[in-house]
């Protein structure tokens, strides 16, 4: 009796769930054409330029005020509960809860304008401002992998910045990114903000974002997402930031807290099933340490594998003939990912581990999936070297357990990685548990590293002769 009632209350739960996400759509529905949905990119794009001029003629404290309505919005809680979970549903990447985590992180630990510091120099010739402002109109590409936390962050960066952001989501996330953008701009609108300050094309396609890319009126492209997307904006001719691949490597010492270094290692690689660019995805462990690693890694979730065949097995199950991962397996679980292998286990399992030598497919390529190889090494100065070839030049993140400063700053030195994480989980170089602000745009190919609203500014300089400097 008592399961027919739990099994009536989570129908019900559902069915309201499903209400709620229609009742969504269909009151914003209702007005289209003022909640930043258009039907071609040529109409977006004009809005989004209309809107750009308003932005720039209101002050400061409008943008900031704009900025903590996205805040706020994301924030409530069925509207944070249901982007999560449709973002979910739609892409069948990640897990809920994490993307709950992710969404929260991107609108509270994004910086707004307090961003933008000017700089003055001032002499005897007068005095001279060094501003940031906007670009104008910004054509923003976005993932399946963090298709809600990427227009999050983005939309308060680039509005912070005094921009519009005109956003090209992947296709396969196109109904989530719709409903964030309708929802943003209606909170923006009743709050008193231009309307379009954030739009999208309604049909996203590989077609609409190259429409996007050679528009004069995009000023600023900015791409977050595969290796195919990021190098279509850098070959654009004009000025592109691009965020793309990574393959984070982990090192493990004799130095370091071992059992710490187990569970940062599982949490950081299982959390959103590891799509996130900066989560861990090989291990390059000493030998002398390596079987307790192992062993706490097991204490906390992870599943080895040592059949050398089902190891095969597995990854003929979920890589391309060309190597790469099957995208209908990038962001599974690994319960799911064993399932498909005939392996039952238990949903406390949040990794798949397996001892592999380094050149494995599965340490040099990124699979986006629990799947962590470890690779045996006899000292530190050895597991440095592999993880730099692992890393694959993308220097991207990395992460070291070590108490040893020298080793942690050769690592440091060597990879030249924009993010690099010592002995805590890999998701600390983004904020969460790690100082610092949040982005979901990590720009290593461009320079701009972990972008916020002064990434996607142009810098000016006001100069006024002979006055003004008071000293
Ligand atoms: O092959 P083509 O070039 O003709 O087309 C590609 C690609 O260019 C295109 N495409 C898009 N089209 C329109 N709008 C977009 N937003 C867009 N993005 C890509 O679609 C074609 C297929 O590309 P794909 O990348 O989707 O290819 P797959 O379906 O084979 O691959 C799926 C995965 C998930 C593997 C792929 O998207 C990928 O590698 N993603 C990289 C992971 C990622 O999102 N990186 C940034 C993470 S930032 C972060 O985590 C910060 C914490």
């Amino acid at each position: 009796m008592d399961m027919d009632l739990k099994a009536i209350e989570q129908m019900v739960e559902q069915v309201l769930r499903e209400i709620q996400s229609e009742q969504m759509i269909n009151v914003t529905e209702q007005r289209k054409e003022g909640y930043g949905l258009f039907s071609t990119i040529e109409e977006a794009i004009e809005a989004s330029e209309k809107a750009q001029k308003k932005l720039l003629y209101t002050g400061m404290a409008d943008r900031q005020k704009y900025v903590d309505v996205i805040r706020k919005t994301v924030l409530n809680k069925e509207n944070l509960e249901l982007i999560s979970r449709l973002a979910v549903e739609e892409t069948e990447i990640g897990c809920y809860e994490h993307k709950l985590i992710k969404n929260r992180l991107a609108a509270e630990k994004t910086p707004g304008t307090e961003d933008l510091i000017s700089e003055a120099v001032t002499g005897d010739n007068g005095l001279t401002l060094i501003e940031y402002c906007p670009f104008g109109v910004i054509g923003a590409i976005t993932p399946t992998t963090n298709p809600t936390e990427t227009i999050i962050n983005n939309s308060i960066s680039m509005i912070a910045g005094g921009n519009t952001v005109l956003f090209s989501p992947h296709p396969r996330a196109k109904k989530v990114s719709r409903l964030l953008v309708k929802m943003l701009n209606k909170a923006l609108i009743e709050a008193g903000a231009p309307s379009d300050l954030i739009s999208m094309v309604e049909e996203p396609s590989l077609e609409n974002t190259e429409k996007m890319i050679s528009n004069p009126k995009v000023r600023l492209l900015v791409a977050t997402g595969g290796p195919s997307i990021v190098k279509k904006v850098l070959s654009s001719g004009k000025k592109a930031i691009g965020a793309g691949a990574g393959n984070p490597p982990v090192v493990v010492d004799e130095t370091a807290d071992i059992k710490k270094a187990a569970k940062d290692i599982v949490d950081g690689c299982s959390f959103d099933n590891n799509v996130p660019c900066i989560a861990e995805k090989e291990v390059f462990a000493v030998d002398s340490i390596c079987d307790h690693l192992i062993q706490y890694m097991k204490d906390n979730g992870a599943y080895l594998m040592t059949d050398r065949q089902q190891i095969e097995e597995l990854k003929a199950l979920i890589t391309t003939e060309k190597g790469g991962p099957k995208t209908s397996f990038v962001g599974k679980s690994a319960v799911y990912i064993l399932d498909q292998l005939g392996v039952k286990v238990p949903d406390s399992v949040r990794v798949i581990i397996m001892e592999v030598p380094k050149d494995d497919l599965f340490v040099q390529e990124e699979m986006m999936m629990p799947i962590l190889p470890i690779v045996r090494v006899s000292d530190v100065d050895t597991a440095i070297e592999y993880a730099y070839e692992a890393e694959q030049g993308n220097r991207h993140t990395a992460i070291m357990h070590s108490q040893n400063v020298e080793k942690l700053s050769k690592m440091a030195k060597i990879l030249e990685t924009t993010i690099f994480v010592k002995n805590a989980p890999s998701f600390a170089g983004i904020g969460a548990g790690g100082e610092g602000h949040t982005t979901f745009t990590i720009a290593g190919p461009t320079g701009e590293g972990l972008t916020s609203a002064r990434s996607f500014c142009r810098k000016r300089k006001c100069v006024l002769a002979d006055a003004f400097s008071i000293r």
